[in-house]
């Protein structure tokens, strides 16, 4: 088949699905794509949690005595954490330069300001989706549209000329060297997007409003593609340099820094007691990794029944397909406007132009029917979009959470 006329009927069928999701099915947050197993209760779909998290609910697990977030408004003023008063140096390394045309100090005035930075967003802002994980916590802390400028924009004002491999950054960490929070990332990946991705950003949106203190406002950096240690709250330094290495604050714990984000499952509502003979429905959502997701499937092995030849990845598990929801009807996360206009993977109407899109999450459900009495073990695991089963392809712990989860039903 022609690309052309592929995507004409791709076209197509999106907006036909969409058509009938503002019909009976919008009734629930989520609708049913066009392949959904039929039956999943329109309370259960309900149930489901929003997209989009509201930017106050999202986990934090931000360091600091005192945390940035808690300081009281005045000395937020007074430290730079407003958005009047913030300021960001951009400097060379000094003990192993960037060769560059100048620098943005403070002591010469020429440090961006917020204003700055606005004038920038002007022509250069965009926006993305992305889910916000911590590699060290198996469930995601929240997902956000993020907003902001791209890092690149900024570098380029310092005129850069040779000798620069690594860009080094934190935030503010109570003028105290023990709590500094640092990251950083090769120069390559701030000043062109491999892979399509959407670029690192300067944040001060998230899900059209600005960035709460909490959330690392004024502003932070975000990287789309990694996880959260990457993405450093309270910015006000950058330092651009010509050593190579990573000097990560997450690599001193054994983590892997260079890691993006994986695919994994997890069950959001699941029974622990069902009667027998009663239908059991779980839900859940899927990380969509770096590889994407191709499907979501489980598994219900009764207790001692295993099979005698099964792996740690549980590959001989009896696994069957999940349904992936299709969009959501209401995308929460407490939007004022509904999609900010110009949205990576959104069209101009606000609706998505793929699904699931590409570092972000989606939902699913499954119902399982005529399960005998017994002790069950119940099990959920992605199919990535290279075909690679989790926990693969990378089942390392430290470089972020990808396990297979199990849970028990005793249907009775
Ligand atoms: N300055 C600073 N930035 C930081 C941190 C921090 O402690 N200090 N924690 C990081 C970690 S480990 C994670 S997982 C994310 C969490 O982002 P969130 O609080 O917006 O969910 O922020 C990152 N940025
Ligand atoms: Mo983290």
């Amino acid at each position: 088949m022609q690309l052309t006329q592929f995507l004409s009927e791709h076209d197509q069928l999106t907006r036909r699905f969409f058509l009938s999701a503002t019909g009976a099915a919008a009734v629930a947050g989520f609708t049913r794509n066009a392949t959904a197993q039929d039956g999943i209760p329109e309370d259960v779909l309900a149930s489901i949690e929003p997209w989009l998290t509201k930017p106050d609910d999202f986990g934090d697990v931000s360091r600091g005595k005192p945390k940035p977030h808690s300081l009281s408004p005045e000395k937020r003023a007074q430290v730079g954490l407003t958005r009047e008063t913030w300021k960001l140096e951009v400097v060379s390394d000094p003990d192993d330069p960037a060769r560059i045309g100048s620098s943005l100090t403070k002591a010469t005035g020429s440090a961006l300001d917020f204003a700055g930075l606005m004038q920038l967003a002007e022509n250069k802002a965009v926006r993305f989706p992305k889910i916000m994980t911590c590699l060290n916590i198996g469930c995601p802390l929240g997902m956000g549209i993020w907003e902001g400028v791209p890092l690149r924009e900024v570098i380029w004002q310092t005129q850069p000329k040779r000798d620069f491999r690594r860009i080094y950054y934190h935030g503010y960490h109570n003028d105290d060297p023990e709590q500094m929070f640092r990251s950083s990332l090769p120069v390559g990946r701030v000043l062109e997007d491999p892979f399509d991705l959407p670029p690192v950003i300067l944040c001060y949106k998230l899900n059209g409003q600005w960035l709460t203190p909490e959330r690392g406002g004024p502003v932070r950096i975000v990287v789309p593609e990694a996880y959260g240690f990457k993405s450093i709250k309270w910015l006000q330094q950058i330092t651009l340099s010509n050593k190579w290495r990573s000097n990560d604050t997450y690599g001193e714990q054994n983590n892997d820094v260079d890691s993006h984000l994986k695919t994994f499952a997890a069950t959001l509502t699941i029974p622990d007691t069902v009667a027998a003979g009663q239908q059991i429905a779980v839900t859940g959502y899927a990380q969509v990794g770096i590889s994407g997701l191709a499907k979501v499937q489980v598994s219900l092995q009764q207790k001692g029944e295993e099979r005698p030849s099964r792996d740690r990845h549980y590959r001989d598990d009896p696994w069957q397909d999940a349904t992936v929801l299709g969009p959501p009807v209401r995308w929460g996360g407490g939007l004022p406007d509904g999609i900010p206009s110009a949205t990576r993977g959104f069209d101009s109407d606000g609706r998505p132009r793929q699904w699931p899109l590409p570092l972000s999450r989606a939902h699913w459900a499954v119902l399982l029917n005529g399960v005998p009495q017994g002790e069950y073990t119940f099990r959920c695991r992605t199919i990535d979009a290279k075909g690679a089963a989790q926990p693969l392809p990378r089942p390392f712990r430290k470089s972020g959470h990808a396990a297979i989860e199990s849970k028990t039903i005793k249907v009775g």
